[in-house]
Protein backbone atom coordinates (compact mmCIF):
# COMPACT_ATOMS: atom_id res chain seq x y z
CA UNK A 1 0.00 0.00 0.00
CA UNK A 2 1.12 3.63 -0.84
CA UNK A 3 0.98 6.23 1.87
CA UNK A 4 1.43 10.02 1.52
CA UNK A 5 2.44 11.90 4.62
CA UNK A 6 3.18 15.83 5.64
CA UNK A 7 3.45 17.69 8.61
CA UNK A 8 0.30 19.53 9.45
CA UNK A 9 2.09 22.76 8.13
CA UNK A 10 0.61 21.67 4.76
CA UNK A 11 -3.05 22.36 6.58
CA UNK A 12 -4.24 19.18 4.51
CA UNK A 13 -6.34 17.19 6.94
CA UNK A 14 -7.01 14.64 3.82
CA UNK A 15 -6.36 14.23 0.17
CA UNK A 16 -8.87 12.69 -2.74
CA UNK A 17 -7.86 9.55 -4.00
CA UNK A 18 -4.69 8.37 -1.51
CA UNK A 19 -4.22 7.60 1.34
CA UNK A 20 -2.99 10.57 3.42
CA UNK A 21 -1.73 11.12 6.67
CA UNK A 22 -1.24 14.22 8.45
CA UNK A 23 1.73 14.22 11.48
CA UNK A 24 0.78 17.34 13.77
CA UNK A 25 3.19 19.72 15.06
CA UNK A 26 2.67 21.22 18.32
CA UNK A 27 1.94 24.94 19.31
CA UNK A 28 3.05 25.86 23.00
CA UNK A 29 1.58 28.74 24.65
CA UNK A 30 1.71 29.24 28.45
CA UNK A 31 -0.03 26.38 30.41
CA UNK A 32 -1.43 24.55 26.70
CA UNK A 33 0.23 22.06 24.54
CA UNK A 34 -1.90 22.83 21.01
CA UNK A 35 -1.15 19.48 19.48
CA UNK A 36 -2.48 20.29 15.72
CA UNK A 37 -4.26 17.68 14.47
CA UNK A 38 -7.91 17.47 12.94
CA UNK A 39 -9.47 18.38 16.55
CA UNK A 40 -7.51 21.48 17.17
CA UNK A 41 -9.46 24.75 17.18
CA UNK A 42 -7.53 27.41 15.39
CA UNK A 43 -10.28 29.97 16.44
CA UNK A 44 -9.36 29.42 19.78
CA UNK A 45 -5.99 28.60 19.71
CA UNK A 46 -5.54 32.60 17.92
CA UNK A 47 -7.93 33.78 20.34
CA UNK A 48 -5.27 32.41 23.00
CA UNK A 49 -3.05 33.56 21.66
CA UNK A 50 -4.19 36.76 21.38
CA UNK A 51 -4.73 36.94 25.19
CA UNK A 52 -1.57 35.35 26.26
CA UNK A 53 1.34 37.94 26.57
CA UNK A 54 4.28 35.30 27.69
CA UNK A 55 6.54 33.29 25.29
CA UNK A 56 5.16 30.81 23.47
CA UNK A 57 7.04 28.28 20.41
CA UNK A 58 6.02 25.25 18.13
CA UNK A 59 7.45 21.91 18.17
CA UNK A 60 8.22 19.66 14.91
CA UNK A 61 6.78 15.78 15.05
CA UNK A 62 8.61 13.65 17.90
CA UNK A 63 9.90 10.22 16.09
CA UNK A 64 7.27 8.45 17.04
CA UNK A 65 4.93 10.60 15.71
CA UNK A 66 6.44 8.92 12.18
CA UNK A 67 6.85 5.83 13.18
CA UNK A 68 3.03 5.66 13.97
CA UNK A 69 2.35 7.20 10.21
CA UNK A 70 4.63 4.71 8.91
CA UNK A 71 2.93 1.79 9.98
CA UNK A 72 0.60 -0.28 7.22
CA UNK A 73 2.62 0.71 3.93
CA UNK A 74 5.32 -0.37 1.78
CA UNK A 75 5.55 2.83 -0.51
CA UNK A 76 5.91 5.65 1.33
CA UNK A 77 6.27 9.13 0.57
CA UNK A 78 7.02 12.56 3.24
CA UNK A 79 6.30 15.74 2.62
CA UNK A 80 7.92 18.56 4.98
CA UNK A 81 8.23 21.75 5.96
CA UNK A 82 11.64 23.74 4.80
CA UNK A 83 14.05 22.33 7.03
CA UNK A 84 15.92 25.46 6.76
CA UNK A 85 13.24 26.49 9.73
CA UNK A 86 12.31 23.29 11.59
CA UNK A 87 13.66 20.12 12.54
CA UNK A 88 10.95 17.97 11.12
CA UNK A 89 12.62 16.87 8.03
CA UNK A 90 15.80 16.02 10.15
CA UNK A 91 13.27 13.85 12.85
CA UNK A 92 11.40 12.44 9.99
CA UNK A 93 14.75 11.28 8.35
CA UNK A 94 16.00 9.98 11.53
CA UNK A 95 12.39 7.97 12.17
CA UNK A 96 12.89 6.40 8.47
CA UNK A 97 15.89 5.04 9.68
CA UNK A 98 14.72 3.48 12.62
CA UNK A 99 12.11 2.29 10.76
CA UNK A 100 14.08 0.44 7.78
CA UNK A 101 15.85 -1.44 10.37
CA UNK A 102 13.14 -3.53 11.25
CA UNK A 103 11.52 -3.30 7.78
CA UNK A 104 14.52 -3.09 5.25
CA UNK A 105 11.83 -3.94 2.47
CA UNK A 106 9.70 -0.61 2.50
CA UNK A 107 10.62 2.43 0.18
CA UNK A 108 10.06 5.75 1.88
CA UNK A 109 11.17 9.02 0.22
CA UNK A 110 11.34 12.52 2.19
CA UNK A 111 10.31 15.58 0.07
CA UNK A 112 12.55 18.51 2.05
CA UNK A 113 9.91 21.00 0.34
CA UNK A 114 11.97 23.94 1.59
CA UNK A 115 8.64 25.72 1.84
CA UNK A 116 5.37 25.23 3.83
CA UNK A 117 1.57 25.17 3.46
CA UNK A 118 0.16 25.64 0.12
CA UNK A 119 3.21 24.48 -2.20
CA UNK A 120 3.35 21.40 0.14
CA UNK A 121 -0.27 20.60 -0.82
CA UNK A 122 0.96 21.27 -4.69
CA UNK A 123 3.51 18.46 -4.05
CA UNK A 124 1.11 16.12 -2.15
CA UNK A 125 -1.63 16.95 -4.87
CA UNK A 126 1.17 16.02 -8.11
CA UNK A 127 2.22 12.94 -6.36
CA UNK A 128 -1.60 11.51 -5.66
CA UNK A 129 -1.47 12.33 -9.65
CA UNK A 130 1.50 10.21 -10.04
CA UNK A 131 0.55 7.57 -8.14
CA UNK A 132 -2.47 7.24 -9.86
CA UNK A 133 -0.72 6.70 -13.38
CA UNK A 134 0.81 3.62 -11.77
CA UNK A 135 4.32 5.16 -12.03
CA UNK A 136 7.48 3.36 -9.96
CA UNK A 137 8.29 4.62 -7.08
CA UNK A 138 11.76 5.95 -7.89
CA UNK A 139 10.15 7.86 -11.36
CA UNK A 140 7.25 9.41 -8.98
CA UNK A 141 10.03 10.81 -7.04
CA UNK A 142 12.18 11.83 -10.06
CA UNK A 143 9.52 13.37 -11.33
CA UNK A 144 7.65 15.11 -7.93
CA UNK A 145 11.46 16.00 -7.18
CA UNK A 146 11.26 17.95 -11.15
CA UNK A 147 7.48 19.49 -10.39
CA UNK A 148 8.81 21.47 -6.44
CA UNK A 149 11.16 22.96 -8.51
CA UNK A 150 8.34 24.96 -10.69
CA UNK A 151 6.19 25.55 -8.02
CA UNK A 152 7.25 28.92 -6.19
CA UNK A 153 5.79 30.29 -2.60
CA UNK A 154 4.83 34.17 -1.87
CA UNK A 155 2.72 35.32 1.77
CA UNK A 156 1.73 38.40 3.19
CA UNK A 157 1.86 38.92 7.45
CA UNK A 158 0.44 41.64 9.01
CA UNK A 159 2.58 40.89 12.07
CA UNK A 160 5.96 38.67 12.39
CA UNK A 161 5.73 38.88 16.52
CA UNK A 162 5.59 34.89 16.52
CA UNK A 163 7.99 34.60 13.97
CA UNK A 164 10.94 37.07 15.46
CA UNK A 165 10.36 35.69 18.85
CA UNK A 166 11.37 31.82 17.52
CA UNK A 167 14.29 33.36 15.63
CA UNK A 168 12.44 32.70 11.83
CA UNK A 169 13.13 36.32 10.92
CA UNK A 170 15.08 38.78 12.22
CA UNK A 171 14.05 41.54 14.84
CA UNK A 172 14.70 44.16 12.39
CA UNK A 173 12.70 42.72 9.60
CA UNK A 174 9.94 42.67 12.09
CA UNK A 175 9.60 46.31 12.85
CA UNK A 176 7.06 48.24 11.82
CA UNK A 177 5.29 45.82 9.94
CA UNK A 178 1.77 45.94 11.61
CA UNK A 179 1.80 49.40 12.34
CA UNK A 180 -0.62 51.68 10.50
CA UNK A 181 -1.77 48.50 8.04
CA UNK A 182 1.79 47.77 6.81
CA UNK A 183 1.63 44.27 5.62
CA UNK A 184 4.68 42.30 4.39
CA UNK A 185 4.89 40.55 1.48
CA UNK A 186 7.79 38.03 1.42
CA UNK A 187 8.89 34.60 -0.42
CA UNK A 188 10.73 31.51 0.40
CA UNK A 189 14.38 32.00 -0.79
CA UNK A 190 16.03 28.98 -2.68
CA UNK A 191 17.52 27.55 0.79
CA UNK A 192 14.06 27.40 2.42
CA UNK A 193 14.41 30.52 4.41
CA UNK A 194 12.05 33.60 4.51
CA UNK A 195 12.71 36.23 1.85
CA UNK A 196 11.36 40.01 2.83
CA UNK A 197 10.12 41.20 -0.71
CA UNK A 198 8.18 44.42 -0.28
CA UNK A 199 6.14 46.53 2.28
CA UNK A 200 2.86 47.41 1.50
CA UNK A 201 0.15 49.51 3.20
CA UNK A 202 -3.31 48.07 3.21
CA UNK A 203 -4.74 44.97 1.65
CA UNK A 204 -6.07 46.35 -1.71
CA UNK A 205 -2.35 47.27 -1.87
CA UNK A 206 -0.78 43.82 -0.75
CA UNK A 207 -3.34 42.35 -2.83
CA UNK A 208 -2.10 43.93 -6.12
CA UNK A 209 1.87 43.44 -5.29
CA UNK A 210 1.05 39.55 -4.78
CA UNK A 211 -0.56 39.05 -8.07
CA UNK A 212 2.51 41.17 -9.59
CA UNK A 213 4.72 39.37 -8.03
CA UNK A 214 3.35 35.45 -8.97
CA UNK A 215 2.79 37.30 -12.35
CA UNK A 216 6.82 38.05 -12.56
CA UNK A 217 7.73 34.94 -11.55
CA UNK A 218 6.01 33.25 -14.87
CA UNK A 219 2.53 32.68 -13.41
CA UNK A 220 0.23 31.67 -16.57
CA UNK A 221 -2.63 30.30 -15.74
CA UNK A 222 -1.93 27.22 -13.42
CA UNK A 223 -2.63 25.28 -9.84
CA UNK A 224 -2.67 28.23 -7.26
CA UNK A 225 -3.44 27.31 -3.49
CA UNK A 226 -4.29 29.74 -1.40
CA UNK A 227 -3.57 29.21 2.71
CA UNK A 228 -5.50 32.28 5.19
CA UNK A 229 -5.32 32.49 8.98
CA UNK A 230 -9.04 34.33 9.15
CA UNK A 231 -8.84 36.23 5.95
CA UNK A 232 -10.87 34.59 3.56
CA UNK A 233 -11.85 38.00 2.41
CA UNK A 234 -8.31 38.25 1.12
CA UNK A 235 -7.93 35.32 -0.04
CA UNK A 236 -10.74 35.42 -2.12
CA UNK A 237 -9.87 39.12 -3.48
CA UNK A 238 -6.53 37.37 -5.02
CA UNK A 239 -8.29 34.52 -6.54
CA UNK A 240 -10.51 36.99 -8.26
CA UNK A 241 -7.76 39.36 -9.65
CA UNK A 242 -6.07 36.36 -10.90
CA UNK A 243 -9.24 34.83 -12.58
CA UNK A 244 -8.96 38.08 -13.85
CA UNK A 245 -5.83 37.61 -16.12
CA UNK A 246 -7.23 33.28 -15.88
CA UNK A 247 -10.26 32.93 -15.62
CA UNK A 248 -9.78 29.33 -16.11
CA UNK A 249 -6.92 29.26 -13.28
CA UNK A 250 -7.27 26.23 -11.14
CA UNK A 251 -7.44 28.14 -7.76
CA UNK A 252 -8.69 26.81 -4.04
CA UNK A 253 -8.90 28.71 -0.68
CA UNK A 254 -8.26 26.45 2.46
CA UNK A 255 -7.77 27.62 5.61
CA UNK A 256 -4.71 27.57 7.99
CA UNK A 257 -4.60 24.52 10.61
CA UNK A 258 -2.34 25.28 13.89
CA UNK A 259 1.04 25.42 12.73
CA UNK A 260 0.93 28.26 9.87
CA UNK A 261 -1.78 30.06 12.03
CA UNK A 262 0.62 30.24 14.80
CA UNK A 263 3.30 32.11 12.48
CA UNK A 264 1.30 33.53 9.49
CA UNK A 265 -0.83 35.15 13.06
CA UNK A 266 -4.65 36.37 12.27
CA UNK A 267 -4.85 37.77 8.71
CA UNK A 268 -1.23 35.62 7.51
CA UNK A 269 -2.28 34.65 3.63
CA UNK A 270 -0.01 31.92 2.10
CA UNK A 271 0.23 31.52 -1.72
CA UNK A 272 1.53 28.57 -3.51
CA UNK A 273 1.62 28.27 -7.47
CA UNK A 274 2.66 26.97 -10.40
CA UNK A 275 5.15 29.33 -12.21
CA UNK A 276 4.13 27.79 -15.80
O1 LIG B 1 9.84 22.91 14.05
C1 LIG B 1 8.99 23.75 14.38
O2 LIG B 1 8.76 24.01 15.55
C2 LIG B 1 8.24 24.48 13.28
C3 LIG B 1 8.89 25.76 12.89
C4 LIG B 1 8.28 26.42 11.66
C5 LIG B 1 8.79 27.81 11.38
C6 LIG B 1 8.25 28.53 10.19
C7 LIG B 1 6.80 28.35 9.88
C8 LIG B 1 6.21 29.32 8.90
C9 LIG B 1 4.74 29.09 8.63
C10 LIG B 1 4.62 31.47 7.72
C11 LIG B 1 4.83 31.95 6.35
C12 LIG B 1 5.55 31.04 5.39
C13 LIG B 1 7.04 30.90 5.56
C14 LIG B 1 7.70 30.09 4.45
C15 LIG B 1 9.17 29.99 4.57
C16 LIG B 1 9.90 29.17 3.58
C17 LIG B 1 4.00 30.11 7.88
Amino acid sequence: MMKLIADSSANLTMLEGVTYQSVPMTIRAGERDFVDDETLDTHELLDYLAAHNGKSGTACPSLDGWLKAFEGADEIFVITITSSLSGTCASAMAARDVYLQSHPEVKIHIFDTLSTGPEMQLLAEKLAELHAKGLPFDVICEKAQEYLATTHLFFSLKSLHNLAQNGRVSKIAAGAIGILGIQILATASLEGTIQPVEKCRGEKKTCAAMVQKLLEAGYHGGKVRIHHAENPEAAGALAASLRGHFPEADIEIHPCRGLCSYYAERGGVIVGFEMM
